[in-house]
Formats: C-alpha cells, sequence, structure tokens
C-alpha cells in the first residue's frame, strides 16, 4: 500500500496494512539540511519564495519514509495579508508590530483571497505536487484556527495569560464576533485554494485554545467559529484534521465542532479519547515531543505506550501531540519512524470495520 492510501485511508477511518506516521514541524531547524538553508535566508522569505518553501518540505522526505509531507509555511504569514506587520525575532518568535488593541482597529482589517496574498505558497503547493507526482506521499495544506490566529493578532506574540485576547472577547462581544468571522472568512477561502492547488489533505491548528480557554467560553465564542469553517470545508472531498492544544477537558465540544480526524496532545491518553469521541471518528497524534529528546529505551516505552492506547480500531494517524522541538536528534525520528511503520503490521486492523466502504 503506497503511502498516499495508507495516510489518506485511516484519514477516512478505512483499514490500513500498517498506522501512517508524519511529524507536526517535520520541516524545520532539527534537519541539518534546513539550518544550512537557513544561514542563507530568513523564514519569511523561505516562506515567500517558492522555490524554497518547495525544498524546504522535501527535506523530511529524503531523510525518513514520512507518509505525508506538509507544506512548509506558517500559520501567521496569512495575518500579514489582512493588513498586520509580522516578524520572527529570533529567541523570541512571532512578534506582531501593530497589535489590535480597539475595537476600530478591527474594521480596518483586510480580508483579501488567498491568490492574491498567499500566492507564493500556493505555488510551492503546485511545485512540490509536482516533485511528488509518482512517488504516491500525500501533501498536508494547513492554517490557524481562528482562535489561535486572534490570539497573536491581539496579544502581539505568545503569551501566557491570554490576557488581552481574552479581554476583549469578553469586554467587547461584538468587536470579538467581528474579529473571528474576519479570520472564518480569510482562512477558510485559504484552505480551499489550497485543495485547489493541489493538497490533498487539510489540517487546522488550534494550538493554543485549550491553554486560553475553559469549556463553557470555547463554547461561547469559539465552537461557533469553527463550525462555520469546518463546514465550509466539507465541500470538498480531502480529508480535514482538526489539531487542538490542550483541550482534553471539553474534547467532545472540540470534536462536534467538526473536521474529519481529531489530532490531540500528549495531555490525554488516546484511549480515553478515542472512547469519548467514538470510536468511528479518525484520530492522531499524541506522543509528548520532549520524549523524543530521551534516549531509545526511553522514547521506544512513550511510542508503545501511545500504539498501545491507539488500539486496534481503523483511523489511526501515528504524530506527536505538537510540534517536533529544535533540539530532537535526527536518529530518534528516523528509529521512531521505522518503528512506527513495522508495528504489527498484518494485525493492525484485523478486526472487521463497522462502516460501509467495502471494496475501498
Ligand atoms: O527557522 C526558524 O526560525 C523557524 C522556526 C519555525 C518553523 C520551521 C517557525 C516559527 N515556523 C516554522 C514552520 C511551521 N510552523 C510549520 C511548517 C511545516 C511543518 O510542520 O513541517 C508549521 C505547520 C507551523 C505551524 C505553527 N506555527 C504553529 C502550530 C503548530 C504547533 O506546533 O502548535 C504555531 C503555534 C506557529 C507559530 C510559530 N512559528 C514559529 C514559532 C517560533 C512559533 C511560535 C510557537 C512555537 O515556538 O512553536
Amino acid at each position: 500500500m503506497s503511502a498516499d492510501a495508507v495516510f489518506l485511508n485511516a484519514c477516512r477511518g478505512l483499514p490500513t496494512a500498517r498506522i501512517p506516521v508524519w511529524l507536526m514541524r517535520q520541516a524545520g531547524r532539527y534537519l541539518p539540511a534546513y539550518r544550512e538553508l537557513r544561514r542563507s535566508y530568513d523564514l519569511l522569505t523561505m516562506i515567500r519564495t517558492p522555490e524554497l518553501a518547495a525544498q524546504v518540505t522535501l527535506q523530511p522526505l529524503a531523510e525518513f519514509t514520512l507518509d505525508a509531507a506538509i507544506i512548509f509555511s506558517d500559520i501567521l504569514p496569512p495575518l500579514e495579508g489582512m493588513g498586520l506587520e509580522l516578524s520572527f525575532v529570533s529567541g523570541k518568535g512571532p512578534v506582531i508590530g501593530n497589535p489590535i488593541e480597539r475595537s476600530y482597529d478591527i474594521d480596518l482589517l483586510a480580508a483579501p483571497p488567498a491568490t492574491e496574498v498567499m500566492a507564493p505558497t500556493l505555488e510551492a503547493i503546485r511545485l512540490v505536487k509536482h516533485e511528488l507526482k509518482g512517488r504516491g506521499t500525500p501533501l498536508i495544506g494547513f492554517a490557524g484556527a481562528p482562535f489561535t490566529l486572534a490570539s497573536y493578532a491581539v496579544e502581539g506574540g505568545g503569551s501566557r495569560s491570554y490576557s488581552r485576547v481574552k479581554s476583549l472577547m469578553y469586554r467587547e462581544p461584538s468587536a470579538w464576533k467581528r474579529l473571528m468571522t474576519k479570520l472564518v472568512t480569510v482562512q477558510t477561502d485559504y484552505l480551499l485554494r489550497q485543495v485547489d492547488a493541489g493538497a490533498d489533505a487539510l489540517q487546522v491548528f488550534d494550538s493554543f485554545v485549550g491553554l486560553a480557554l475553559g469549556p463553557d467560553d470555547y463554547e461561547r465564542y469559539v465552537a461557533p467559529y469553527n463550525r462555520v469553517l469546518f463546514a465550509a470545508l466539507v465541500e470538498r472531498e480531502v480529508p480535514v484534521i482538526h489539531y487542538s492544544g490542550g483541550t482534553g477537558a471539553y474534547l467532545e465540544t472540540v470534536a462536534a465542532s467538526g473536521g474529519d480526524v481529531l489530532s490531540v496532545d500528549w495531555r490525554i491518553a488516546l484511549d480515553e479519547a478515542r472512547r469519548r469521541v467514538g470510536k468511528q471518528r479518525p484520530i492522531q497524534g499524541n506522543l509528548d515531543p520532549v520524549a523524543m529528546l530521551a534516549p531509545w529505551r526511553e522514547l521506544r516505552a512513550h511510542i508503545d505506550m501511545v500504539l498501545a492506547k491507539a488500539g486496534a480500531e481503523p483511523g489511526y494517524i501515528f504524530n506527536l501531540g505538537q510540534g517536533l522541538l529544535p533540539e530532537t536528534p535526527l536518529d530518534n525520528v528516523k528509529r521512531m519512524v521505522d518503528y512506527v511503520q513495522r508495528y504489527s503490521p498484518a494485525e493492525t486492523h484485523k478486526q472487521p470495520h463497522t462502516r460501509t466502504e467495502e471494496g475501498a
């Protein structure tokens, strides 16, 4: 079975000969080839130059037998198109030079089409698809979810307490509605255009929502917008992965807001996650990225635990619970990918599945 079939079938809850594996942030600083290129170009230049973005997307595939590629970009560049000034400051991470402070700032935000402002990434997708032709590796397109993007737009960068973004939410509900609605419009268009350009699957990153919000606030201030975003993606036939960070306490609500595949972090065990959202719901995750820094013996014990808790039902994609850390040893990535791909292949999906995809 090609990598294409293994990954895409797992996204659809179909049985696969083995468990597919790819890694969030699989392109990036832990790879020597990336660091080498990064000496000549800054991150935004790499993202804004289709040939460089395509090259970096393919780097991890040259090192490891991954079951999917993910286009090299970041969740934040679409904010530039809306009028926010984005930079990546070394040692600090992303910074927004003109964060949203008042309701009026939200009215000034533009909502241009992705074909205009994200053209380099769309072109990079076409280039990567061309390179992957005949190889059978699917390409994942991605975007940030509205809350996670709003948190950067209002906080001006990373945050611990999310006090600015939550204050806006609580104090000015109508401004919050306008901000989230604009983000949904921009991100929906961007994700659909990535499918037009050739993306075989999509992932929506809501990395911070569960670190910031409890269940009631999620239901009230975020879920309605996520529902609109995911519903708009259903018309296209590509599977959509919904990554939600830190939301184990209200996973059912997150799952109900959309996405074909639910991607969870390591703060919840996969058997509990599957029990709570239903065994039919494809799931992705959830190795602690810090376990990737451990000696192999310890790392293997963590991988075994993730695989055991994932169970034998179809519809499982091995991944981390969050992005790979820059200090991750290459050898651990290699051993982990090989180990997961060799894991009880014939045994994996011996149980008959209960869906109705006969002959698939
Ligand atoms: O060279 C460098 O300095 C780059 C570091 C880097 C890289 C490689 C940043 C800065 N972004 C990226 C690429 C990136 N970001 C990808 C590429 C594709 C791949 O996965 O291989 C993706 C999917 C992202 C997504 C992203 N960016 C998220 C969501 C994923 C997650 O881990 O939760 C978030 C929160 C960001 C913001 C961001 N971008 C960069 C930094 C340092 C940060 C802050 C958060 C963090 O440190 O992880």
